[in-house]
């Protein structure tokens, strides 16, 4: 274990561990003891290079007086306890972000999209896939609501709408869809069901992230800057998302049933990898459209090959507050 230098010395009580603070009584003495201070720790650097002696019974004593610290690189003993209880720490995390492949907003760069599920588990185990490995992959043509192709073909997700027989777990990592200048950032989430998503209300005012949608409405009520709220999604289908002070406010989750779904990026592009053989229907949908279906086969040790050309999605969408009546005029 490495020990921060500062933390050796033969004077217990002139200790300064991380994030102890000198004591004012020993200002008079602070030149000489600074010099014996300086030169010691060489001096004793063989014996406590560790922080740490045999003591007369033969057990580990410390040289110097563990202080309550805050998370530092070095490592005495206060702080390695914190180090075994993550929670402690986690307050100095960011939050986690959600995967770029099951966010619908366009990707950063224009890689083809991964596979969103690959870091997740639900999917057949790792033996089993290889001895089968089979996929779907292709392009999504993407056009504008005048039906005019786009150039960006970003933010179209791509998912196997049902694996007959089969259930998946939740995604492991809680998503995320926050407020910030008025908006739900990403708009756009892609989850499957059990999964949990964060609405961490970024603005400096409150907000009120609410759906009415079947099966999965929620009311979250008003909250400040700052905090949080999150839902757990249990029915398949898309959520409506909204908020009840702001109605030009408007964010879409897409529950699935199994994590076989990606994003596309620019080029428009999908790849859908160790899917078990079967024969599907594969949607390809974008927020605010209409879902577009084609029946897939998926053959054992098989690339399928499938196009779609989705309409553009509207970017509003008409709805009421959440006690089903028309929103008030907002002050
Ligand atoms: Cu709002």
């Amino acid at each position: 274990m490495r020990t921060h230098p500062s933390s050796l010395s033969v004077d217990a009580g002139s200790q300064r561990a991380c994030g102890s603070v000198p004591r004012p009584g020993l200002r008079a003495a602070r030149a000489p003891r600074l010099l014996l201070g300086l030169l010691l720790p060489f001096a004793l650097l063989p014996q406590t290079a560790r922080g740490q002696a045999p003591g007369a019974d033969g057990k580990v004593k410390y040289l110097y007086k563990p202080v309550p610290c805050t998370p530092c690189p070095c490592e005495c003993p206060d702080t390695r306890e914190r180090m075994m209880n993550p929670r402690q720490i986690t307050a100095a995390e960011p939050a986690g972000r959600p995967e770029a492949e099951v966010e619908a907003r366009p990707a950063p760069s224009p890689q083809p999209s991964r596979p969103a599920a690959s870091s997740e588990s639900p999917r057949e185990s790792p033996s089993a896939a290889s001895k089968a490995p089979s996929s779907v992959g292709g392009t999504v043509t993407l056009r504008d609501r005048g039906g005019k192709d786009k150039a960006d073909r970003s933010g179209v997700i791509v998912y196997i709408e049902q694996l007959p027989g089969k259930k998946f777990a939740a995604l492991k990592k809680v998503r995320q869809m926050a407020q910030r200048d008025k908006s739900f950032v990403p708009g756009v989430v892609a989850i499957t069901r059990g999964t949990t998503v964060d609405f961490p209300n970024e603005d400096k005012f409150y907000h009120n992230v609410f759906s009415l949608s079947e099966g999965n409405a929620f009311d979250l009520q008003l909250y400040r800057s700052g905090e949080s709220k999150s839902v757990t999604f249990e029915k398949t289908g898309v959520v409506d998302v909204y908020c009840n002070i702001h109605p030009n406010m408007w964010g879409q989750i897409l529950v699935l049933d199994n994590p076989f779904f990606t994003t596309t990026g620019k080029d428009g592009n999908f790849e859908l990898s160790k899917v078990p053989p079967g024969n599907y229907t594969l949607v390809a949908w974008v927020s605010g459209g209409e879902p577009v279906r084609q029946p897939v086969k998926i053959e054992p040790g098989k690339r399928t090959e499938a196009a779609f050309t989705v309409r553009e999605g509207a970017t509003s969408k008409e709805h009421t507050n959440k006690f089903n009546q028309k929103y008030e005029r907002y002050k």
